[in-house]
């Protein structure tokens, strides 16, 4: 039960409805949500978004970048922020993101409902392009936000070539306009809900997460090119097998990964060339997604992959090429901003534990300039970027309550 101080409604099923409403936007034929950036799907969850807000009396706006934002309270360059982003990965879950914009909606709800009047603004924001899935240009809207110069991305194309330019113009959005939605001189500090995508909390039997760091990600992209031959023709001696000699080279990146705590490696994305089932692969292009909570670690682990890609290209006799996608540096949460969770924590008698973030989230971005806290709610089984990802009513909404503590704690 929360404290006296501000009586919250403890009733889940309103903040469980707006989950529900949003993840059936973009709804794919495997029982996921599929809502990338720049796409219908998303145009239709920020619509959907701006009107809920609006119900509730906010100020709606969407910036040059896309990102949504909506204001409760005065003028002033000094607002608390609280969100995440919308954009799903492919077939993804409905809590992923879309629950720290609902929570955090949900937190503004209870505090007007409670009669609270904030003495400076609370923002409710949903990120552009969080995941980068389809440009892979993850955090787009809140490096945006920051003030990055993203102009290099301008021509970044997506598995149908249409560039990142034209995308955003299908939006009535032009990407040279990007640096208008430097925004980030207006906010004072950045709260972040989000699902913990993993399982050490329910494993803990803990209810909430206080995030102490959030990963560093780097980005590879690998293409092995061979030869394209005869299936049947061709000796297995004489050949320059693209696929095998890249299949070798996974497998040999997971084994190095399987060896180390923290350092997990993904292969996401594979495409074969030229993909007939009597055509020996003459070319294979693969992403690589590294994660580590130091640079010296994610240094070590680029130095191992391309160790692994050049030995296994030389095994099957292909030749090889790696470029760099992206990298985001490990970034550390602050300290004082994440005891006003735990203090909205304690209100609710919630059981808390302090956890680095394997997963990347927009709050990297805005945490080395402003103070930044993110708070996790459990995911049942660990499971995430998967249809089947779940957190219950009950855990949903006491991420809520707590995120309405917090934010009556810096507001008033
Ligand atoms: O990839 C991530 O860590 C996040 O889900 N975008
Ligand atoms: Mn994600
Ligand atoms: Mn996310």
């Amino acid at each position: 039960v929360s404290d006296a101080g501000t009586r919250l409604a403890t009733d889940p099923a309103p903040l469980r409805a707006w989950v529900d409403e949003l993840g059936a936007i973009g709804a794919d034929a495997a029982g996921g949500t599929t809502r990338v950036a720049w796409s219908p799907a998303l145009r239709a969850a920020l619509d959907w978004l701006a009107a809920t807000c609006a119900r509730l009396g906010l100020a709606v706006h969407e910036d040059a970048a896309g990102n949504l934002f909506a204001r409760w309270g005065p003028d002033g360059d000094d607002a608390v922020l609280v969100g995440s982003h919308a954009d799903t990965v492919p077939q993804g879950g409905r809590f992923d993101g879309a629950l720290g914009v609902l929570a955090g909606l949900e937190a503004v709800r209870l505090l007007r409902d409670a009669g609270y009047e904030p003495r400076r603004a609370i923002v409710v924001a949903a990120w552009m392009d969080e995941e980068g899935t389809r440009f892979k240009t993850p955090t787009l809207g809140s490096r945006a936000f920051a003030g990055h110069d993203l102009s290099a991305l301008a021509g970044a194309t997506d598995a149908d070539g249409v560039t990142l330019a034209d995308a955003m113009a299908s939006w009535g959005r032009d990407v040279a306009r990007l640096p208008e939605a430097q925004g980030v001189d207006g906010i004072a500090a950045c709260l972040e809900l989000h699902i913990e995508q993993g399982p050490v909390l329910e494993e803990a039997g803990v209810e909430l997460g206080l995030v102490t760091q959030i990963a560093g990600l780097l980005g590879l992209r690998a293409t092995f090119t061979g030869t394209a031959a005869h299936a049947g023709a061709t000796p297995m001696g004489r050949r320059r097998d693209a696929l095998s000699a890249a299949a070798r080279a996974i497998v040999a990146l997971e084994d190095w990964a399987a060896g180390r705590e923290d350092v997990p490696v993904t292969v996401g994305i594979v495409e074969v060339l030229p993909g007939g089932f009597n055509v020996i692969p003459g070319e294979c292009r693969f992403t690589i997604d590294v994660r580590a909570q130091s640079e010296q670690a994610l240094d070590a682990a680029e130095q191992a992959v391309r160790a692994a890609l050049a030995d296994a290209a030389a095994h099957g006799g292909v030749e090889h090429a790696v470029q760099r996608t992206h990298r985001l540096a490990p970034v550390p949460l602050d300290p004082e901003l994440t005891a006003v969770l735990a203090r909205g924590a304690a209100r609710e008698g919630a059981t808390t534990l302090a956890l680095a973030s394997g997963a990347g989230h927009d709050a990297m971005q805005l945490a080395p300039l402003v103070p930044t806290a993110m708070l996790f709610v459990p995911s049942d089984g660990g499971l995430s970027h998967n249809p089947a990802e779940h957190t219950s009513p009950a855990a949903c909404h006491l991420g809520a309550r707590v995120l309405a503590h917090a934010l009556r704690e810096l507001t008033s």
